[in-house]
């Protein structure tokens, strides 16, 4: 393990060496395969770790079961007592979990504490909603009768994420999943489990300061897809919610729902924004060039299609070639760097094929090589790329892990509406007017059909109080905030009679 690394991991109280499989808090040596953990910044190995076995991962379920019988039984507001003070340790330990964030995606250090910052976030959030998983009451149809709904805890939750947001998607599943009375078996994305071993270990101290809450509730299996698909397969948790690509999100919604269990998908995003006549451009190019190129354009969320109204076109993609063209790309360490590297070969590879595929069905490229001057040796940094290109090209229908942005032209509204929502992804949207009707518009039924809808901001960086998620490829599950907790917990619809007599619901009449 390297130096740096060691230390950074001490200061957020990992103590013991990390193998596969953390099980209430002490490592277990794995017998399983060896995982190099490189950085993406010099791609220089990290750790050296050990993936859980099936035994293991089977042992991690089997102890978060365990937990589940008497951390249901906690009141919901001790549960948010215990998330508050998992918040308290992030506050503490923001800047070194954003460090090991940063070795870890190679995302710049503004990003990396952003999403540390995006777990505190949802804790607070999580610690408010402990006092409030509101069930309904309603008017019952017979008199001395109460009906009325209660949320109880669900069982035992997969988490599976993906690199990208290696902490704060975890985040938005368990601080909810915790006041909702779930525990949790979190497996990590294999190319960052530093940050997830992290994490674990301040919730673990946070546990132990609970003598009524198990250490089981938090479950960290270090594996690969193998890994994955145990934890789809296991009846045991009754809830899977999966980050990451279409193809797998597909198999673990197959696995999950031949076994009748509740999947949560957050999948592919290939999300558009349509830049009206009347927007201000100097505000455009700042949150096109955000959405396009923050995290290296690894983010779900990230921008990859802009729909510019003709009238406007050239102007904007000037002014985005020029900005472009200046961007500081390098070491994400480095304060003034904004793009950092890609995560490994082969985004490289697919950023390479896509813009190959591009130019052959007629697209401008402008950008996109490869950086490799005054960038850390071992890396891969890349020029984002900007490509003119017909709306009709199969290229487009495709999301692509990397910083390429396509340039479409468009007449008229409605005409860009149907480009924009005519591809299989649909998590997140914009557009960019000053029209008030253009923008209800785009709001409206009829309008964008993506999950995530906004006006006059890019499509990435969303608060952690609405609703996450989209439609159609992209899952249609929905994480964090609104009343997504909903899908964490089970209803009980609950009819008591205190009439003494026994009337029948739809005025039945059953005289014995
Ligand atoms: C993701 O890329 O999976 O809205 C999550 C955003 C972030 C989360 C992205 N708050 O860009």
């Amino acid at each position: 393990m390297a130096n740096n690394i060691e230390s950074l991991l001490k200061g957020l109280g990992v103590q013991n060496p990390p193998h596969g499989v953390s099980c209430g808090g002490t490592w277990q040596p794995g017998a399983g395969e060896s995982l190099a953990v490189c950085s993406p910044i010099d791609g220089k190995c990290l750790a050296e770790l050990t993936m859980a076995t099936s035994e293991q991962t089977d042992q991690a379920i089997a102890s978060a079961a365990e937990a589940f019988v008497h951390f249901r039984t906690r009141p919901a507001p001790r549960r948010g007592e215990l998330v508050r003070r998992f918040g308290g340790q992030l506050r503490a330990h923001q800047a070194e979990l954003g460090q090991l964030v940063t070795l870890e995606t190679g995302k710049i250090t503004a990003e990396a504490v952003g999403e540390v910052q995006e777990m505190i976030d949802i804790c607070d959030f999580a610690v408010g909603l402990s006092r409030q998983l509101y069930g309904k009451t309603m008017a019952s149809e017979r008199a001395g009768h109460r009906l009325a709904e209660q949320w109880h805890p669900l069982g035992p939750v997969g988490v599976i994420s993906a690199f990208n947001f290696p902490v704060a998607v975890w985040a938005w599943n368990a601080a909810i999943a915790w006041v909702c009375g779930d525990p949790v078996v979190w497996k990590p994305s294999e190319k960052t489990p530093l940050t997830a071993i992290a994490c674990q270990s301040l919730l673990q101290t946070v546990v132990a300061e609970f003598d009524d809450i198990p250490p089981g509730i938090s479950q960290l299996v270090v594996g690969g897809a193998e890994t994955g698909k145990q934890l789809a397969a296991d009846h045991r948790l009754p809830l899977v919610s999966a980050t990451g690509s279409v193809p797998m999100g597909r198999a673990v919604a197959v696995t999950v729902a031949q076994r009748l269990g509740r999947s949560l998908l957050e999948l592919g995003g290939n999300n558009g924004m349509i830049v009206c006549p009347s927007a201000d451009l100097e505000l455009a190019v700042r949150s096109i060039t955000f959405s396009a190129v923050g995290t290296c354009g690894q983010r779900c969320t990230t921008l990859r299609r802009l729909i510019v109204h003709k009238s406007i076109a050239d102007d904007l993609v000037q002014r985005l070639r020029k900005v472009y063209e200046s961007l500081p790309i390098g070491d994400p360490t480095d304060p003034s760097t904004l793009v950092g590297p890609l995560v490994d070969a082969r985004a490289d590879a697919a950023m390479e094929a896509a813009l190959e595929e591009a130019r052959s069905q007629g697209g401008t490229v402008y950008g996109g090589g490869r950086v490799t001057e005054a960038v850390p040796i071992g890396g891969i940094y890349v020029q984002p790329a900007l490509v003119e290109i017909a709306a009709d090209a199969p290229i487009l229908q495709q999301e692509t892990f990397a910083p390429i942005l396509y340039v479409t032209r468009y007449e008229d509204l409605d005409g860009a509406m149907r480009v924009h929502n005519d591809v299989p992804q649909g998590l997140s949207s914009a557009i960019l007017t000053r029209d008030a009707a253009e923008a209800e518009y785009f709001c409206a039924a009829a309008g964008s059909d993506c999950g995530i809808v906004n006006v006059n901001i890019g499509t990435s960086g969303a608060e952690i109080g609405g609703a996450f998620g989209g439609e159609k490829e992209t899952g249609g599950g929905r994480e964090s905030g609104s009343d997504a907790w909903k899908t964490y917990m089970r209803r009980a619809t609950n009819t008591v009679n205190y009439s003494g007599e026994l009337p029948l619901a739809q005025g039945i009449r059953f005289d014995v």
